[in-house]
């Protein structure tokens, strides 16, 4: 049987507005175990069958190590079961030091960064750590092949300078269209930054921003992908922000779509 790691990440330091992306980890697991939902997947992937879900916990930060060396060790040590791995954040920031551990495992790999933001500011309040910033650094160490970024609703000119810099492929949600289907011809990595969502579908977010996608678009998205989905992370959700837990369960469900195709696409 295939199965699904899942690590926590609660590290929001280089969040620039708003700090409690850290919380997030334990409740999008409330949700996503919670008696009121089913544990299948819209692919067909049972999680809730005994062995499926290995969950590593979170991540333990203390104040002496660098955390980004404790995100990239830990994420390599649990990917050397070769299962495919789900990391709940956390701010946007901590998929750098993910990247690196995942990139050691994949040669050849894809990201799918779905967000209303690029998080590709060079630095960002003179951060190059900032959650903003993320890609440039991803980029710049030849993380991954290609990025390719989704739902984009804030694109500014030094943005766009970005994208040419680094070759990123570009989905502004202004050029949303329906059965959007994106060429990838490696291995993916899914970035999901829940700020991606409008808010109307995922309020609990630090930085709401109108106009996104919905949460059937999204999930639409990534069903579409037929190359093996070998990791992932779930970012940016704030639950001082949400409203009734909304936003964990939009979460959780994604957790659940996500982790569906992975089962779905990993090549045995
Ligand atoms: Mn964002």
């Amino acid at each position: 049987m295939i199965k699904l790691s899942v690590l926590g990440i609660p590290h929001d330091d280089n969040s620039s507005f708003m700090r409690g992306a850290a919380e997030a980890p334990d409740l999008i697991r409330r949700e996503l175990h919670c008696d009121a939902y089913s544990m299948w997947s819209e692919t067909g992937v049972d999680l809730s069958v005994a062995g499926r879900l290995m969950d590593h916990g979170d991540i333990k930060f203390d104040s002496a190590a660098d955390p980004w060396d404790v995100i990239e060790q830990n994420v390599g040590r649990v990917m050397e079961s070769g299962d495919p791995l789900i990391c709940l954040g956390g701010d946007h920031a901590i998929t750098h030091p993910i990247m690196r551990a995942v990139r050691r495992r994949h040669p050849n790999l894809t990201i799918l960064h779905i967000d209303a933001h690029a998080d590709i500011y060079h630095a960002y309040q003179g951060n190059l750590r900032s959650h903003a910033s993320p890609f440039a650094r991803i980029m710049e160490e030849r993380l991954a092949d290609r990025l390719i970024q989704v739902g984009l609703r804030t694109v500014n000119d030094h943005h766009r300078e970005q994208f040419k810099r680094f070759g990123v492929e570009v989905v502004e949600a202004a050029r949303w269209r329906e059965n959007l289907r994106l060429d990838v011809t490696t291995p993916v990595y899914i970035s999901m930054d829940m700020d991606a969502l409008d808010p109307a579908c995922a309020p609990g977010v630090s930085h709401r921003e109108p106009g996104g996608l919905t949460t059937r678009q999204v999930i639409d998205l990534i069903h579409t992908l037929d190359q093996p989905v070998v990791a992932a992370d779930i970012v940016e959700y704030n639950p001082r922000c949400d409203i009734s837990n909304l936003t964990a369960t939009v979460a959780a469900k994604l957790l659940k779509e996500i982790g569906g195709m992975m089962v779905k696409t990993t090549r045995t």
